[in-house]
This record gives C-alpha cells, structure tokens and sequence, in this order.
C-alpha cells in the first residue's frame, strides 16, 4: 500500500526549479536560506516570553519614524547574514533600514538577485504573544554584473518580482510563497525543523465573509471606504452580508486568514496618513503577487493595479485593497463612486 511522504520546502523548491531554465537553482537555494533564517527567528520568538531580554524597544527610530523593537533589530540582522551568505543576493533593502544595503563581497557582487525585506511585520504585536510575520520580495538585479547594486535595482514594479512570500509566526509557523506558479503553503514540524508542504496550490475564494481594516481610523477614511464599510454592515442574504469584521493589525495574519477564508484586506489612504501606511516595496507587492497567484486580487483602491505601480522610493507608501477578487471590485466601486471631491 502506497503510504503518503511529507515533503519539506528544500524538496519541494528542488522539484519546481526545472520551472526556471536559466535560473541554475539559485532561486531555489535562495529560498533554503530564507527558509533557514526564518526557523531561527522563529525559535527567538517562541523563546520570547521566556527571555524576557528580547522584548521591548530598541533604542533606535527607524526611517519611518517608528521606534524599533528589538526583534525588528534581531530578525533584521537574521536575514540579512542568511541572504548575504547565501551569495547570491548582492544587496538588501530593509524596513528597518534608510537605505539599501549592499552587498560588497566578491561573491555578491557577482549575485543575480536583490530582496525587498520586512524582517519583521506587526511590531504592535511582537511583545504581546499576537501572530507577526515576515515579508519577503525577490528581483533579478538590473546593474550589470560585477558592479555595485544601485537604488534602480529595487525600484522595479512588482510584475518583475520572481518571487515573493512570507512567514506568519502563528498558532503554528507557515511560509508561504509564489514563483508566479500559484501560491503555496508550508507549515513548521518542530519535531524535524523543517517546512512541510501542507497547502499544495492555494486557492482564495472569489467572495468571503470577513473585511479587515483598523476602523479606529474611521473619521479619517476617505468617502468610499466609510460607504463601503456601511455596505459590509448592512443585510442582505444574497449576498452574505453583514460580513464579519476581522482586524488582527498584523498585515500577514489579516491576509493569511482571508486567503484561506474568503475576506478583504484594506489599509486606505487617512487624513493623517495621506499616502496611506503600507509600504509598497516590501508589503504591499509581494502580498499582491501571492494574492494574484491564489486567484485574489489587489489595487491601490483607486483603480491601480499594484504590481503595476512604478516606485519611485524604497519606502514609498501606497494605499492597499487586497483578497477575494468579488470584494475588491465591489471596494473599488464604491471608490469610484463616492470620491471626496463629489460629497
Ligand atoms: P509595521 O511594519 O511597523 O509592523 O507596520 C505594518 C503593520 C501591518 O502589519 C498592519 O496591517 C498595520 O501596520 C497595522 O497598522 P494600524 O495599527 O495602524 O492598524
Ligand atoms: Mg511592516
């Protein structure tokens, strides 16, 4: 009788690489690293309860004017000494770094790949026991070989992403990740330290039942989101609603649920954050590559696509509309319909 193996992330990316001629495994072994630091901090943030050491802030502010945690710092360095030392990566750009990070060694400068890195997302919760995550977005490098990596490197669209997932460290740990052949899903055995596949092919559904945004921020939201949130509350069985609301305020965790239940995901543009607070390079793109690839969909909520945004700063912000496909459209209507010029 035939039995059924667990395969782990290492196999499963050895299996896909042939997906990627001129690749030469490097994306493969390029996703092992990531994979390896995310076990590590993984294994600081079951411990940080316990090594009490680990929580709080760091001293420092970050470019985004956000005082670090020291996990931020930690996991930060974490993945930047994985993906220098994997070789192939000749330079990083970091939230919880100004400006991008070079990698200067011979090694690197030769690499084909730069990252776009949130080491750590959802520091709000990172001291209080609430599911966080790491984003992670992979570009072919643009300079030519041999030379330093410049800012062009990583201001590329998101359609040039090769790849892009993340780690949710939850109930249980999962990384997540796209090649731009659907989205798939990875769940941590303690027992053997590895990332088992365990959701081969993600599907979202096209409508859900859940809408997850920070309604604290109500009065500042712009015109369609407030007619959009009423919309959500309202009656009406033909269409499921009221909907459920469901706010985590850590990005992963809000998206990981409504990819698998069905949901959208909104972080609007406020009167105190005009530009909205996700950051487009290392949040938003490689959400909405993985939220593409399983079927959903995600727009600035203006009618933009995000993957197709041009970026013009490593830190630029975007506002961000993002899971079931339904969803996001009927959002954007609203949008379109109830602009802050017309009421
Ligand atoms: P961070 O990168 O500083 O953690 O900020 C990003 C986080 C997202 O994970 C989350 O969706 C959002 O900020 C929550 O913001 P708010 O507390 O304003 O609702
Ligand atoms: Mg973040």
């Amino acid at each position: 009788m035939a039995t059924s193996r667990i395969l782990t992330l290492n196999e499963v990316i050895i299996q896909k690489q042939s997906a990627f001629p001129y690749a030469k495994g490097e994306l493969s072994r390029l996703l092992s690293h990531i994979g390896l630091a995310a076990k590590i901090v993984n294994n600081k943030i079951n411990r940080a309860g316990l090594e009490t050491s680990i929580l709080g802030e760091a001293d420092n502010i970050n470019i985004q004017g956000e005082s670090q945690q020291k996990l931020d710092v930690y996991a930060d360095e974490i993945f930047t000494k994985a993906l220098q030392a994997s070789g192939i990566v000749c330079g990083i750009a970091s939230e919880e770094c100004d400006e991008i990070i070079v990698f200067d060694d011979d090694l690197s400068r030769d690499g084909n790949y730069v990252i776009c890195i949130d080491p750590l997302d959802g520091s709000s919760n990172i001291d209080v026991n609430v599911s966080i995550g790491t984003i992670f977005s992979i570009y072919r490098r643009i300079t030519p070989h041999g030379q330093k990596v410049t800012k062009a490197d990583f201001l590329q669209p998101g359609t040039k992403q090769m790849a892009a997932g993340y780690i949710i460290y939850g109930s249980s740990t999962m990384l997540v990740y796209t090649t731009g052949l659907g989205t798939t899903g990875f769940t941590y055995e303690p027992s053997i330290g590895e990332f088992c596949l365990s959701h081969y092919f993600m599907v979202t559904p096209k409508s859900g039942k859940i809408y997850s945004i920070n309604e604290g921020n109500y009065i500042k939201f712009p015109q369609g989101v407030k007619k959009y949130i009423k919309y959500c509350q309202e009656s009406d069985p033909d269409t499921n609603r009221p909907y459920t609301s469901r706010y985590i305020g850590s990005l992963v965790a809000d998206f990981h649920r409504n990819l698998l239940k069905g949901g959208i995901y909104i972080y609007p543009k406020t009167a105190s954050a005009p530009n909205g607070k996700l950051r487009l390079l290392y949040e938003c793109n490689p959400i909405a590559f993985l939220a593409e690839q399983a079927g959903g969909m995600a727009t600035d909520g203006y009618g933009k696509r995000i993957l197709e945004i041009q970026p013009t700063d490593i830190h630029q912000r975007v506002s961000f509309f993002t899971g079931s496909k339904n969803m996001v459209e009927k959002a954007e209507e609203f949008m379109s319909i109830y602009t802050d010029e017309n009421n």
